[in-house]
Protein backbone atom coordinates (compact mmCIF):
# COMPACT_ATOMS: atom_id res chain seq x y z
CA UNK A 1 0.00 0.00 0.00
CA UNK A 2 1.12 3.83 -1.13
CA UNK A 3 -0.16 6.52 0.83
CA UNK A 4 -0.56 10.56 0.02
CA UNK A 5 0.44 11.04 4.28
CA UNK A 6 1.65 8.97 6.86
CA UNK A 7 0.43 8.90 10.21
CA UNK A 8 2.78 10.61 12.67
CA UNK A 9 4.02 8.46 16.00
CA UNK A 10 1.49 9.16 19.07
CA UNK A 11 1.82 11.17 21.09
CA UNK A 12 2.43 8.96 23.79
CA UNK A 13 5.09 6.89 21.77
CA UNK A 14 7.36 5.06 24.18
CA UNK A 15 10.89 6.09 22.83
CA UNK A 16 12.80 3.87 24.64
CA UNK A 17 16.24 1.11 24.39
CA UNK A 18 16.78 -1.90 26.12
CA UNK A 19 18.86 -4.32 27.72
CA UNK A 20 18.86 -7.33 30.07
CA UNK A 21 19.98 -8.49 33.24
CA UNK A 22 22.77 -10.60 32.80
CA UNK A 23 24.13 -8.62 29.79
CA UNK A 24 24.78 -5.71 31.12
CA UNK A 25 24.64 -5.79 35.23
CA UNK A 26 27.87 -7.74 36.16
CA UNK A 27 28.20 -8.06 39.97
CA UNK A 28 27.34 -11.90 39.33
CA UNK A 29 28.17 -12.73 43.16
CA UNK A 30 27.30 -9.59 44.73
CA UNK A 31 24.87 -9.17 47.38
CA UNK A 32 23.21 -12.38 47.82
CA UNK A 33 22.56 -13.08 44.30
CA UNK A 34 22.68 -16.81 43.47
CA UNK A 35 24.25 -18.59 40.48
CA UNK A 36 21.62 -18.47 37.42
CA UNK A 37 21.56 -21.18 34.05
CA UNK A 38 23.46 -18.54 32.16
CA UNK A 39 26.40 -17.59 34.98
CA UNK A 40 26.95 -21.12 34.71
CA UNK A 41 27.07 -21.81 31.16
CA UNK A 42 30.80 -22.79 29.67
CA UNK A 43 31.57 -20.16 27.91
CA UNK A 44 33.49 -20.03 24.35
CA UNK A 45 37.01 -19.67 25.43
CA UNK A 46 37.49 -16.34 23.41
CA UNK A 47 34.41 -14.58 24.75
CA UNK A 48 34.25 -12.59 27.66
CA UNK A 49 32.13 -14.29 30.93
CA UNK A 50 29.03 -12.06 32.03
CA UNK A 51 30.63 -11.90 35.68
CA UNK A 52 31.21 -7.92 35.10
CA UNK A 53 29.50 -7.34 31.63
CA UNK A 54 29.10 -3.85 31.22
CA UNK A 55 29.13 -2.75 35.34
CA UNK A 56 25.76 -1.28 35.27
CA UNK A 57 25.33 -2.54 38.80
CA UNK A 58 27.02 -0.07 40.10
CA UNK A 59 26.65 2.74 37.16
CA UNK A 60 23.19 2.46 36.67
CA UNK A 61 22.83 5.97 37.99
CA UNK A 62 25.45 7.37 35.67
CA UNK A 63 23.95 5.34 33.06
CA UNK A 64 20.30 6.46 33.13
CA UNK A 65 21.47 10.24 33.40
CA UNK A 66 22.95 9.26 29.68
CA UNK A 67 19.90 7.78 28.78
CA UNK A 68 17.55 10.67 30.15
CA UNK A 69 20.27 12.61 28.07
CA UNK A 70 19.49 11.07 25.12
CA UNK A 71 15.89 11.75 25.90
CA UNK A 72 14.82 7.98 26.39
CA UNK A 73 10.86 7.89 27.57
CA UNK A 74 11.53 4.57 28.18
CA UNK A 75 13.90 1.96 29.57
CA UNK A 76 13.19 -1.83 29.38
CA UNK A 77 15.44 -3.89 31.59
CA UNK A 78 14.92 -7.67 33.14
CA UNK A 79 15.18 -8.18 36.57
CA UNK A 80 17.09 -11.09 37.75
CA UNK A 81 15.12 -13.78 39.59
CA UNK A 82 18.27 -14.47 41.37
CA UNK A 83 18.83 -11.24 42.43
CA UNK A 84 15.02 -11.49 44.31
CA UNK A 85 14.78 -15.30 45.43
CA UNK A 86 18.57 -16.83 45.54
CA UNK A 87 16.79 -19.66 46.49
CA UNK A 88 14.69 -19.57 43.23
CA UNK A 89 11.58 -19.31 45.73
CA UNK A 90 11.06 -18.80 49.69
CA UNK A 91 13.06 -15.85 51.74
CA UNK A 92 13.42 -12.71 49.27
CA UNK A 93 16.84 -10.65 49.11
CA UNK A 94 16.41 -7.14 50.29
CA UNK A 95 19.34 -6.23 48.88
CA UNK A 96 17.90 -7.02 45.34
CA UNK A 97 14.28 -5.37 46.26
CA UNK A 98 16.24 -2.48 47.04
CA UNK A 99 18.62 -2.52 43.72
CA UNK A 100 15.67 -2.55 41.42
CA UNK A 101 13.81 -0.17 43.58
CA UNK A 102 16.54 2.65 42.94
CA UNK A 103 16.87 1.61 39.33
CA UNK A 104 13.12 2.21 39.09
CA UNK A 105 12.98 5.33 41.09
CA UNK A 106 15.96 6.47 39.49
CA UNK A 107 14.19 6.16 35.89
CA UNK A 108 11.16 7.59 37.28
CA UNK A 109 13.16 10.42 38.64
CA UNK A 110 13.70 11.54 35.17
CA UNK A 111 10.26 10.56 33.95
CA UNK A 112 11.30 7.34 32.15
CA UNK A 113 8.74 4.60 31.91
CA UNK A 114 10.45 1.36 33.07
CA UNK A 115 9.72 -1.57 31.32
CA UNK A 116 10.60 -4.86 33.17
CA UNK A 117 11.54 -8.40 32.04
CA UNK A 118 10.67 -10.71 34.82
CA UNK A 119 12.82 -13.39 32.67
CA UNK A 120 15.40 -12.74 30.13
CA UNK A 121 17.21 -16.48 29.99
CA UNK A 122 18.47 -17.07 33.46
CA UNK A 123 16.70 -19.72 35.88
CA UNK A 124 17.97 -19.76 39.01
CA UNK A 125 20.43 -22.55 39.00
CA UNK A 126 18.80 -24.44 42.10
CA UNK A 127 15.53 -24.74 40.09
CA UNK A 128 17.35 -25.80 37.69
CA UNK A 129 19.03 -28.48 39.54
CA UNK A 130 15.71 -29.57 40.37
CA UNK A 131 14.62 -30.52 37.13
CA UNK A 132 14.05 -26.54 35.64
CA UNK A 133 11.51 -26.24 33.67
CA UNK A 134 10.47 -29.54 33.22
CA UNK A 135 9.37 -29.81 36.63
CA UNK A 136 5.90 -28.46 37.63
CA UNK A 137 7.10 -26.89 40.47
CA UNK A 138 9.38 -24.12 38.95
CA UNK A 139 5.65 -22.67 37.83
CA UNK A 140 4.71 -22.20 41.46
CA UNK A 141 7.88 -20.37 41.90
CA UNK A 142 7.51 -18.04 39.06
CA UNK A 143 4.10 -17.07 40.03
CA UNK A 144 5.65 -16.68 44.09
CA UNK A 145 8.90 -14.45 42.13
CA UNK A 146 5.86 -12.82 39.84
CA UNK A 147 4.11 -11.88 43.52
CA UNK A 148 6.91 -10.87 44.91
CA UNK A 149 7.80 -8.18 41.91
CA UNK A 150 4.19 -7.14 41.91
CA UNK A 151 3.76 -6.92 45.20
CA UNK A 152 7.04 -4.20 45.52
CA UNK A 153 6.91 -2.52 42.00
CA UNK A 154 3.56 -3.21 40.68
CA UNK A 155 2.56 0.50 41.89
CA UNK A 156 5.37 2.07 39.86
CA UNK A 157 5.91 -0.27 36.89
CA UNK A 158 3.13 0.03 34.08
CA UNK A 159 4.62 -2.40 31.96
CA UNK A 160 5.47 -5.46 31.86
CA UNK A 161 6.83 -8.61 30.52
CA UNK A 162 6.80 -12.02 31.16
CA UNK A 163 9.03 -14.47 29.29
CA UNK A 164 12.03 -12.90 27.09
CA UNK A 165 11.85 -15.35 23.60
CA UNK A 166 10.43 -18.30 24.89
CA UNK A 167 10.26 -19.40 21.15
CA UNK A 168 14.45 -19.18 21.19
CA UNK A 169 14.43 -20.96 24.62
CA UNK A 170 12.48 -23.58 23.21
CA UNK A 171 13.42 -23.95 19.84
CA UNK A 172 17.23 -22.51 19.39
CA UNK A 173 18.19 -24.09 23.07
CA UNK A 174 21.58 -23.84 22.09
CA UNK A 175 22.03 -20.72 21.05
CA UNK A 176 21.37 -19.26 24.39
CA UNK A 177 24.09 -21.98 25.88
CA UNK A 178 23.21 -24.72 28.47
CA UNK A 179 24.25 -25.12 31.99
CA UNK A 180 27.58 -27.07 32.10
CA UNK A 181 28.10 -30.13 30.45
CA UNK A 182 24.57 -29.72 29.64
CA UNK A 183 23.32 -31.83 26.28
CA UNK A 184 20.54 -30.63 24.42
CA UNK A 185 17.37 -31.86 25.69
CA UNK A 186 14.76 -33.87 22.96
CA UNK A 187 12.10 -31.93 21.42
CA UNK A 188 9.84 -33.71 24.00
CA UNK A 189 11.29 -32.47 26.75
CA UNK A 190 10.90 -28.79 25.10
CA UNK A 191 7.99 -28.73 24.18
CA UNK A 192 7.10 -30.16 28.25
CA UNK A 193 8.83 -27.57 29.30
CA UNK A 194 7.56 -25.48 26.88
CA UNK A 195 4.14 -26.25 28.29
CA UNK A 196 5.15 -25.13 31.91
CA UNK A 197 6.32 -21.78 31.02
CA UNK A 198 3.35 -21.44 29.02
CA UNK A 199 0.87 -22.21 32.49
CA UNK A 200 3.41 -20.16 34.46
CA UNK A 201 2.96 -17.02 31.87
CA UNK A 202 -0.81 -17.99 32.27
CA UNK A 203 -1.11 -17.59 35.92
CA UNK A 204 1.44 -14.41 36.28
CA UNK A 205 -1.10 -12.56 33.78
CA UNK A 206 -4.19 -13.33 35.77
CA UNK A 207 -2.47 -12.70 39.38
CA UNK A 208 -1.35 -9.52 37.66
CA UNK A 209 -4.40 -8.20 36.41
CA UNK A 210 -5.42 -8.58 40.15
CA UNK A 211 -2.77 -7.22 41.94
CA UNK A 212 -1.74 -4.20 39.20
CA UNK A 213 -4.96 -2.89 38.16
CA UNK A 214 -4.43 -0.76 35.10
CA UNK A 215 -0.68 -1.69 34.64
CA UNK A 216 -0.07 -3.98 31.03
CA UNK A 217 1.51 -7.51 31.04
CA UNK A 218 2.77 -9.29 27.28
CA UNK A 219 4.84 -11.97 26.59
CA UNK A 220 8.19 -10.85 24.28
CA UNK A 221 8.79 -12.89 21.61
CA UNK A 222 11.15 -13.29 18.76
CA UNK A 223 9.01 -12.98 15.64
CA UNK A 224 10.45 -13.32 12.16
CA UNK A 225 7.91 -13.23 8.65
CA UNK A 226 8.76 -16.14 6.38
CA UNK A 227 9.30 -15.95 2.75
CA UNK A 228 8.30 -18.35 0.37
CA UNK A 229 11.28 -18.57 -1.70
CA UNK A 230 9.92 -19.32 -4.89
CA UNK A 231 6.08 -18.82 -5.56
CA UNK A 232 6.03 -22.98 -5.62
CA UNK A 233 3.26 -23.82 -3.88
CA UNK A 234 4.90 -26.61 -1.74
CA UNK A 235 7.37 -23.36 -0.94
CA UNK A 236 4.37 -21.51 0.36
CA UNK A 237 3.19 -24.38 2.68
CA UNK A 238 6.81 -24.75 3.78
CA UNK A 239 6.94 -20.99 4.98
CA UNK A 240 3.73 -21.17 6.46
CA UNK A 241 4.58 -24.80 8.59
CA UNK A 242 7.64 -22.75 10.02
CA UNK A 243 5.90 -19.43 10.25
CA UNK A 244 3.52 -21.61 12.50
CA UNK A 245 5.82 -23.42 14.59
CA UNK A 246 8.61 -20.73 15.24
CA UNK A 247 6.25 -17.43 15.85
CA UNK A 248 2.57 -18.04 16.19
CA UNK A 249 2.26 -21.19 18.24
CA UNK A 250 4.09 -19.01 21.12
CA UNK A 251 1.55 -16.07 20.40
CA UNK A 252 -1.70 -18.29 20.26
CA UNK A 253 -1.48 -19.43 23.64
CA UNK A 254 -0.97 -17.12 25.53
CA UNK A 255 -3.62 -14.35 23.52
CA UNK A 256 -6.20 -17.51 22.40
CA UNK A 257 -5.94 -19.74 25.50
CA UNK A 258 -4.38 -22.85 23.19
CA UNK A 259 -2.08 -23.93 21.11
CA UNK A 260 -2.44 -23.00 17.38
CA UNK A 261 -4.10 -26.09 15.44
CA UNK A 262 -1.08 -26.60 12.58
CA UNK A 263 1.07 -27.11 15.73
CA UNK A 264 -0.79 -29.39 17.65
CA UNK A 265 -1.39 -31.63 14.92
CA UNK A 266 2.31 -31.94 14.18
CA UNK A 267 3.41 -32.28 17.67
CA UNK A 268 0.63 -34.72 17.96
CA UNK A 269 1.61 -36.80 14.54
CA UNK A 270 5.64 -36.91 16.00
CA UNK A 271 4.51 -37.59 19.46
CA UNK A 272 6.27 -34.44 21.26
CA UNK A 273 3.23 -32.60 22.53
CA UNK A 274 3.13 -32.08 26.06
CA UNK A 275 1.18 -34.43 28.65
CA UNK A 276 -1.34 -31.98 29.55
CA UNK A 277 -2.93 -32.11 33.52
CA UNK A 278 -6.53 -31.67 34.28
CA UNK A 279 -7.23 -28.11 34.71
CA UNK A 280 -4.18 -26.83 32.50
CA UNK A 281 -6.46 -25.48 29.39
CA UNK A 282 -8.54 -24.00 32.26
CA UNK A 283 -5.57 -22.07 33.31
CA UNK A 284 -4.57 -21.41 29.85
CA UNK A 285 -8.08 -19.91 28.62
CA UNK A 286 -8.12 -17.46 31.89
CA UNK A 287 -5.29 -15.76 31.12
CA UNK A 288 -4.86 -12.77 28.37
CA UNK A 289 -1.97 -10.60 27.68
CA UNK A 290 -2.73 -6.50 27.36
CA UNK A 291 -0.12 -6.17 24.24
CA UNK A 292 2.68 -8.37 22.46
CA UNK A 293 6.28 -7.57 23.04
CA UNK A 294 7.99 -8.09 19.50
CA UNK A 295 12.51 -8.60 19.36
CA UNK A 296 12.36 -8.18 15.50
CA UNK A 297 15.61 -8.45 13.75
CA UNK A 298 15.30 -10.08 10.78
CA UNK A 299 13.16 -12.11 8.44
CA UNK A 300 14.15 -15.87 7.01
CA UNK A 301 13.26 -17.04 3.25
CA UNK A 302 12.08 -21.06 3.52
CA UNK A 303 11.77 -23.58 0.82
CA UNK A 304 9.78 -26.93 0.76
CA UNK A 305 11.57 -29.95 2.87
CA UNK A 306 13.43 -32.54 0.26
CA UNK A 307 12.37 -35.30 2.78
CA UNK A 308 15.87 -35.78 3.54
CA UNK A 309 18.58 -35.17 5.78
CA UNK A 310 20.35 -32.81 3.65
CA UNK A 311 17.12 -30.40 4.80
CA UNK A 312 18.82 -29.94 8.19
CA UNK A 313 21.96 -27.77 8.15
CA UNK A 314 25.32 -29.10 9.52
CA UNK A 315 26.60 -25.81 11.23
CA UNK A 316 24.98 -24.81 14.50
CA UNK A 317 23.19 -21.97 14.25
CA UNK A 318 21.42 -19.01 16.40
CA UNK A 319 17.90 -17.30 17.42
CA UNK A 320 18.10 -15.79 13.88
CA UNK A 321 19.90 -18.53 11.47
CA UNK A 322 16.84 -21.19 10.72
CA UNK A 323 18.43 -24.72 10.52
CA UNK A 324 15.82 -26.33 8.59
CA UNK A 325 13.79 -29.80 9.98
CA UNK A 326 13.35 -32.94 7.48
CA UNK A 327 9.51 -32.74 6.35
CA UNK A 328 8.95 -29.21 7.79
CA UNK A 329 10.81 -26.73 5.95
CA UNK A 330 14.61 -26.01 4.46
CA UNK A 331 16.23 -22.28 4.53
CA UNK A 332 16.74 -20.97 1.77
CA UNK A 333 18.62 -18.09 0.25
CA UNK A 334 17.15 -14.71 -0.16
CA UNK A 335 19.01 -11.99 -3.06
CA UNK A 336 16.55 -9.39 -2.32
CA UNK A 337 17.94 -8.61 1.46
CA UNK A 338 21.64 -7.62 2.81
CA UNK A 339 23.28 -9.44 5.72
CA UNK A 340 25.05 -8.53 8.96
CA UNK A 341 28.41 -10.00 9.16
CA UNK A 342 27.17 -12.11 11.70
CA UNK A 343 24.85 -13.55 8.44
CA UNK A 344 21.49 -11.84 9.88
CA UNK A 345 19.28 -10.78 7.25
CA UNK A 346 18.54 -7.28 7.39
CA UNK A 347 14.89 -6.66 6.18
CA UNK A 348 13.01 -3.43 7.13
CA UNK A 349 10.06 -4.14 4.91
CA UNK A 350 10.10 -7.18 6.59
CA UNK A 351 9.77 -5.42 9.97
CA UNK A 352 6.68 -4.06 8.58
CA UNK A 353 5.33 -7.22 7.34
CA UNK A 354 5.75 -8.52 10.25
CA UNK A 355 4.29 -6.08 12.33
CA UNK A 356 1.31 -6.29 10.23
CA UNK A 357 1.36 -10.05 10.37
CA UNK A 358 1.46 -9.80 13.71
CA UNK A 359 -1.39 -7.41 14.29
CA UNK A 360 -3.44 -8.75 12.08
CA UNK A 361 -3.34 -12.16 13.80
CA UNK A 362 -4.03 -10.93 17.43
CA UNK A 363 -4.97 -7.18 17.18
CA UNK A 364 -3.32 -6.04 20.45
CA UNK A 365 -1.03 -3.50 20.73
CA UNK A 366 2.73 -4.35 19.70
CA UNK A 367 5.67 -2.50 21.63
CA UNK A 368 8.52 -3.19 20.13
CA UNK A 369 11.29 -4.55 23.05
CA UNK A 370 14.56 -5.71 20.43
CA UNK A 371 16.07 -4.36 17.14
CA UNK A 372 19.09 -3.08 16.22
CA UNK A 373 22.21 -4.51 14.82
CA UNK A 374 24.98 -5.66 16.11
CA UNK A 375 28.95 -4.37 14.84
CA UNK A 376 32.38 -4.42 15.93
CA UNK A 377 32.36 -0.94 16.81
CA UNK A 378 35.93 1.17 17.16
CA UNK A 379 36.28 3.70 19.42
CA UNK A 380 38.74 6.82 18.07
CA UNK A 381 40.89 8.48 19.68
CA UNK A 382 38.94 11.62 20.13
CA UNK A 383 36.09 9.58 22.06
CA UNK A 384 33.86 9.02 18.81
CA UNK A 385 32.15 6.22 17.70
CA UNK A 386 30.95 6.45 13.95
CA UNK A 387 28.38 3.83 14.08
CA UNK A 388 26.69 5.37 10.50
CA UNK A 389 25.95 1.16 10.07
CA UNK A 390 23.38 1.61 12.96
CA UNK A 391 21.65 4.99 12.25
CA UNK A 392 21.08 3.61 8.54
CA UNK A 393 19.90 0.69 10.16
CA UNK A 394 17.25 2.02 12.86
CA UNK A 395 16.55 4.45 10.69
CA UNK A 396 15.13 2.19 7.88
CA UNK A 397 13.21 -0.05 10.69
CA UNK A 398 11.69 3.02 12.11
CA UNK A 399 10.77 4.30 8.63
CA UNK A 400 8.68 0.87 8.25
CA UNK A 401 7.24 1.05 11.24
CA UNK A 402 5.90 4.33 9.99
CA UNK A 403 4.14 2.30 7.25
CA UNK A 404 2.63 -0.29 9.50
CA UNK A 405 1.53 2.29 11.63
CA UNK A 406 -0.44 3.96 8.77
CA UNK A 407 -1.58 0.55 7.91
CA UNK A 408 -3.09 -0.03 11.54
CA UNK A 409 -1.10 -1.24 13.27
CA UNK A 410 -1.40 -0.06 16.89
CA UNK A 411 1.92 0.49 18.32
CA UNK A 412 3.08 1.36 21.72
CA UNK A 413 6.44 2.04 21.38
CA UNK A 414 10.20 1.20 20.04
CA UNK A 415 12.98 0.06 22.85
CA UNK A 416 15.91 -1.29 20.64
CA UNK A 417 18.81 -2.97 21.21
CA UNK A 418 20.48 -1.68 22.82
CA UNK A 419 20.26 1.20 25.43
CA UNK A 420 24.08 0.77 26.22
CA UNK A 421 26.88 -1.82 25.02
CA UNK A 422 26.06 -5.20 26.88
CA UNK A 423 27.84 -8.69 26.07
CA UNK A 424 26.49 -10.77 23.19
CA UNK A 425 25.69 -14.20 24.28
CA UNK A 426 28.43 -15.77 21.41
CA UNK A 427 30.47 -12.58 20.29
CA UNK A 428 31.25 -11.03 23.85
CA UNK A 429 32.04 -7.20 23.04
CA UNK A 430 33.35 -8.12 20.27
CA UNK A 431 29.56 -7.14 18.64
CA UNK A 432 28.08 -4.57 20.41
CA UNK A 433 24.57 -3.31 19.87
CA UNK A 434 24.26 -0.08 22.10
CA UNK A 435 23.80 3.57 21.71
CA UNK A 436 26.21 4.01 24.33
CA UNK A 437 30.04 2.56 23.97
CA UNK A 438 31.62 0.71 27.15
CA UNK A 439 35.03 1.07 26.74
CA UNK A 440 36.26 -2.66 27.66
CA UNK A 441 37.58 -5.24 25.46
CA UNK A 442 36.80 -9.25 25.75
CA UNK A 443 39.15 -9.71 28.74
CA UNK A 444 40.43 -6.65 29.75
CA UNK A 445 38.40 -4.29 31.37
CA UNK A 446 39.81 -0.63 31.41
CA UNK A 447 38.13 1.16 33.08
CA UNK A 448 34.91 0.28 31.42
CA UNK A 449 34.26 4.30 30.50
CA UNK A 450 30.89 5.49 28.81
CA UNK A 451 31.39 7.04 25.59
CA UNK A 452 28.13 8.91 23.37
CA UNK A 453 28.20 6.67 19.61
CA UNK A 454 26.81 9.02 16.94
CA UNK A 455 23.45 7.18 16.76
CA UNK A 456 23.60 8.24 20.40
CA UNK A 457 22.84 11.83 18.96
CA UNK A 458 20.87 10.90 15.94
CA UNK A 459 18.22 8.88 18.07
CA UNK A 460 18.51 11.62 20.65
CA UNK A 461 16.94 13.76 17.75
CA UNK A 462 14.65 11.20 16.56
CA UNK A 463 13.22 11.52 19.84
CA UNK A 464 12.94 14.93 20.50
CA UNK A 465 10.97 15.38 16.75
CA UNK A 466 8.83 12.44 17.64
CA UNK A 467 10.18 10.89 14.59
CA UNK A 468 8.57 13.12 12.00
CA UNK A 469 10.56 13.45 9.53
CA UNK A 470 11.51 9.29 9.47
C1 LIG B 1 17.92 -11.63 21.46
C2 LIG B 1 18.04 -11.69 22.97
C3 LIG B 1 18.92 -10.63 23.56
C4 LIG B 1 20.16 -10.34 22.75
C5 LIG B 1 19.84 -10.21 21.25
C6 LIG B 1 21.08 -10.08 20.40
O1 LIG B 1 17.51 -12.87 20.97
O2 LIG B 1 16.75 -11.55 23.56
O3 LIG B 1 19.23 -10.99 24.87
O4 LIG B 1 21.14 -11.26 23.03
O5 LIG B 1 19.10 -11.33 20.80
O6 LIG B 1 21.69 -11.32 20.29
P1 LIG B 1 23.24 -11.56 20.13
O7 LIG B 1 23.88 -10.92 21.29
O8 LIG B 1 23.38 -13.04 20.11
O9 LIG B 1 23.63 -10.94 18.85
Amino acid sequence: MQYKELKQFPEKFLWGASTSAYQVEGAVAEDGKSPSIIDMYEHPKDVADFSVASDHYHRYREDIAMFAEMGLKAYRFSIAWTRILPGGTGEVNAKGLEFYGNLIRECRKYEIEPVVTMYHFDLPYCLEEKGGWLNRDTIDAFVNYAKVLFKHFGGEVKYWLTINEQNTMILHPGAIGLPNGGELPSKKVMYQQNHHMMLAQAEVMKLFHQMVPGGMIGPALNLTAMYPATCRPEDAIAAHNWEVLRCWNFADVPVYGWYHPLAWEYMKDRKIAPEVTNGDREILKNAKPDFIAMNYYSTATIAASRGDASDVAARAGDQQIMLGEQGVYRPAENEYVGKTQYGWVVDPVGFRYTLRKTYERYRLPILITENGIGAPDTLEEDGSIHDAYRIDFIREHLHQMKLAITDGVDMLGYCPWAAIDVVSTHQGYRKRYGFIYVDRDEFELKELKRYRKDSFYWYQNVIRENGKSL
